[in-house]
């Protein structure tokens, strides 16, 4: 009996992996969509600012919906926004595997941030329908909401919701630079489903698979056109106020003054200096944001809200660089006289990526010819989220210079279809029963 059902697996597996082998991947037309998307966009061209539910976001949204139903996936939304594209497998009750990414951009930034792993993750689910795959598990396709941080101070919004990291009533404490609250914000963007109802139950994802553009230069360097990933740094941003007094630029003399925006110039000196005291590369600390009041040239900056962007791979030495600020910040406020106030917006776990999922990708590289090297992602991805409730991992792929965050983002067609059919591969494997030997 044994050898007939050996046999079975055999020509089932042996069928498939011919089926697989024939998968294309139509790299034109993810290009296309790319450069389709890119122009949802805010800023003048090469630069993408695409804001959380701006007239320009929720345009880009809906081309995203629609190329999800033109896949042929069933398509929802949650309370926060995300959106699910789902492809109902032969077994619809286990419970899927998942990929995806964001489309929302920060200021002046790239066109493949995010929207590699959403439009590439719609080619993938062609691709494999193109071939007759058919997945026991389904196969869900995710567009989370705000990854970036820029409209509310946090980022991975979505997947913080979804995953029951972030409780409805902290999501209504949330407001933008205008003082409009996310509650308030969401509502006008049409989505008024019960937040109760946005955080899923661990498990409720079999895994999820994350593609995205490196923000490196590690596998250009290496010139290798895969990255998987191993784990994602610990991420922390603080809000600092400092509270001076401010007056006539010319009329008030140097001694006494409390001029705030001097004491935040002590501050970014000192954000800079705690990434160095852990003497680890892998820390890193940035000032990217500062208001100035009253931001006139004669006046004395009198209050100044800065936000502070602190990561590591580890999450000792990066609690040691916010606990540096902290000290650093009292002992400026004493001598200059500021009332300083820190908020800690998030100070998050790294995530560590599922050993059998890296097992599956390294085979499914092979399969493919694909050289790979394994790595830390130094930004984080709402992969480090949807780790609390699924083994994750994420497939990188070289970008220009590393180049991320900026308009000269670039990854090639070539990088993009290699990306894209490793995914395809990875998803063909883990939504099916059959061993992916
Ligand atoms: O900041 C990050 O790491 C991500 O790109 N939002
Ligand atoms: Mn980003
Ligand atoms: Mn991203």
């Amino acid at each position: 009996m044994g050898k007939v059902v050996h046999d079975f697996w055999h020509v089932v597996l042996e069928s498939w992996e011919m089926t697989l082998a024939n998968l294309q991947i139509d790299q034109d037309r993810v290009v296309e969509e790319l450069e389709k998307l890119a122009t949802f966009s805010d800023a003048p061209e090469p630069a993408v600012t695409r804001i959380l539910f701006s007239p320009t976001e929720l345009a880009a949204r809906a081309y995203i919906r629609q190329l999800m139903r033109d896949a042929g996936l069933a398509v929802r939304e949650d309370g926060v926004g995300n959106i699910f594209g789902r492809w109902t497998g032969a077994q619809p009750d286990l419970p899927p595997v998942s990929t995806g990414s964001h489309i929302d951009a920060i200021p002046f930034s790239g066109r493949f941030d995010g929207t590699v792993g959403v439009l590439g993750g719609v080619e993938a689910v062609r691709a494999l329908k193109q071939v007759g795959f058919q997945p026991e598990r389904s196969i869900e396709l995710i567009m989370f909401t705000s990854e970036e941080p820029t409209r509310f101070g946090l980022g991975c919004l979505g997947s913080r919701a979804l995953t029951g990291s972030l409780a409805p009533d902290q999501l209504a404490e949330l407001q933008d630079d205008k003082g409009r609250s996310f509650v308030e914000v969401r509502n006008s963007a049409g989505y008024q489903q019960n937040l109760n109802e946005v955080a899923i139950k661990p498990g409720a994802y079999d895994a999820f698979i994350e593609l995205h553009i490196e923000q490196g230069p590690r596998l250009e360097q290496a010139n290798l056109p895969i990255g998987l990933v191993t784990s994602i740094a610990a991420p922390a941003t603080m809000r600092v106020t400092l509270e001076g007094e401010g007056g006539h630029a010319g009329a008030v003399l140097m001694p006494g003054r409390r001029d705030a925006l001097a004491a935040a110039s002590e501050l970014i000196l000192a954000v800079e200096q705690a990434a160095f005291s852990t003497g680890r590369r892998d820390s890193v600390a940035t000032v990217g944001l500062m208001q100035i009041h009253p931001g006139a040239v004669n006046s004395i900056p009198s209050h100044i809200v800065m936000e502070i962007d602190i990561r590591d791979t580890a999450q000792a030495p990066r609690d040691s660089m916010v606990a540096f600020i902290q000290a650093a910040l009292e002992k400026i406020g004493k001598k200059r006289q500021i009332e300083a106030s820190i908020e800690i917006l998030n100070a998050d776990p790294p995530s560590q990526s599922g050993a059998d999922l890296l097992k599956v990708m390294r085979k499914a590289c092979d399969k493919l010819h694909l050289e790979y090297m394994e790595l830390v992602s130094r930004a984080y991805h709402d992969t480090l989220f949807m780790s609390k409730i699924c083994p994750t991992a994420m497939i990188f792929i070289p970008c220009k210079n590393g180049y991320s965050h900026r308009p000269e983002e670039y990854a090639s067609p070539l990088q993009i279809q290699r990306g894209v059919r490793l995914l395809a591969q990875t998803l063909a494997d883990i939504s099916s029963n059959y061993p992916a030997n």
